[in-house]
């Protein structure tokens, strides 16, 4: 019998949606537990938190966020808010003994994680952040492949985050839809936003990062804030191309931008190691590329492997072999991982010690983009 935990999600956009699903579908699906409780969800007035609240079967809605982390039947604190608001609502929630599920990026900068790490760790309370790409079944089935050995030794890493929906100079910076193009609110632009997902999963696929190279470019200098009205600096990143060296000795080229015409989500990646290559497409997320130079040559070729079947990663919880998931599920997978993680009392992957581990990156990542020398990550 699942024990019932009781969530408190803080912010109704995008995110709170997709966390709020996963929720709902969790014990639909997997054998979890716990059985998700949608207690409370947090947003501000003006995005009419009582709306989302019916529509995603919350109990109560409410404004302040604090209220929700002082409420002693609150189990798991769910931020899904902007980037700005992470560390303050993060370290009060550990405080308060709350599990806590965190967007990602972790925070706007690697001292702001560092503190988040800290609080989480002092109060010992259960936390993850949420880079759900690792958690597409093709992606883990990279991971599995790796971890077995079948590449060989790694020596190059390759990966793209392309977007295109800041191109118009017509777009704002700041406010309710486009907070992530205001420094103040996001930290930084495409690096944080983007480049983070990339870097996660090569940190978890690859191994430590060590130095990068980056360049960084902001395209469009002014834009209109969507608070103030007024023409204002612009302070993110549009774009940003670096290239790293992993732990392990192989190489990394890493490109990000809101400027590629065309594109709208093509987050991908390539692994090439000595017996064999891997790649995957998010835009495919159900396929991932294989090519085994140990095959025999005459049937030698990139297989394309239809991740569907019940002895892939989380697949035996879905439909049956041959038929795809796609985007929300892995959401689900990260919240089935993390309550399973927190009934054995153990960590589950990415925890805040890890998503700083990004954060620092992130950092060396812009600082080079600033000085155009390599820097180290530590
Ligand atoms: C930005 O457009 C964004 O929504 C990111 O914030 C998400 O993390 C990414 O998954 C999709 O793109």
């Amino acid at each position: 019998m699942a024990k019932p935990l009781n969530i408190g999600l803080i912010g109704v956009g995008f995110m709170g949606r997709t966390h709020s699903n996963a929720c709902n579908r969790l014990n639909n699906f997997f054998d979890s537990p716990y059985q998700p409780v949608l207690k409370v969800v947090c947003g501000l007035e003006a995005d009419n938190p009582a709306a989302f609240a019916k529509q995603w079967g919350y109990e109560e809605h409410e404004t302040d966020w604090r209220k929700v982390i002082e409420r002693d039947d609150i189990d798991m604190v769910d931020i899904c808010v902007p980037n700005n608001m992470h560390a303050e609502i993060a370290i009060a929630a550990a405080k308060a003994g709350k599990a806590i599920l965190c967007e990602k990026p972790l925070a706007l900068d690697s001292a702001q994680a560092e503190e988040m790490v800290a609080a989480v760790e002092q109060a010992g309370v259960p936390n993850l952040v949420s880079y759900n790409y690792r958690r597409v079944p093709a992606v883990t089935l990279a991971k599995q492949l790796i971890d077995e050995g079948r590449l060989g030794k790694v020596f190059h890493y390759r990966s793209l985050f392309l977007q295109d929906w800041t191109i118009s100079a017509q777009v704002p910076q700041g406010g309710k839809n486009t907070w992530r193009l205001d420094v103040k609110t996001a930290g930084s632009g495409v690096t944080g936003d983007l480049l983070a997902h990339c870097i996660d999963t090569a940190l978890w696929l690859n191994g430590s990062i060590t130095d990068v190279s980056a360049m960084t470019e902001t395209f469009i200098k002014q834009r209109k804030h969507a608070e103030t009205g007024e023409m204002t600096d612009v302070g993110i990143d549009d774009a940003c191309a670096f290239l790293c060296r992993f732990g392990n000795g192989s190489l990394g080229v890493f490109e990000s931008t809101r400027y590629a015409r065309g594109h709208k989500a093509l987050y991908t990646l390539e692994v090439n190691g000595e017996h064999a290559s891997l790649r995957w497409d998010l835009h495919d997320l159900h396929r991932l590329e294989y090519f085994d130079h140990r095959d025999d040559s005459t049937v030698r070729g990139w297989r394309s492997v239809h991740v569907t079947d019940h002895d892939m990663p989380y697949m035996k919880h879905w439909w049956v072999p041959g038929l795809q998931i796609g985007y929300e599920h892995t959401f689900v997978h990260q919240l089935a991982d993390f309550l399973e993680a927190m009934d054995r009392g153990e960590t589950c992957s990415p925890s805040f010690r890890e998503a700083l581990e990004t954060q620092k990156i992130c950092d060396a990542i812009l600082s080079s983009g600033k000085s155009g020398q390599w820097q180290g990550t530590s």
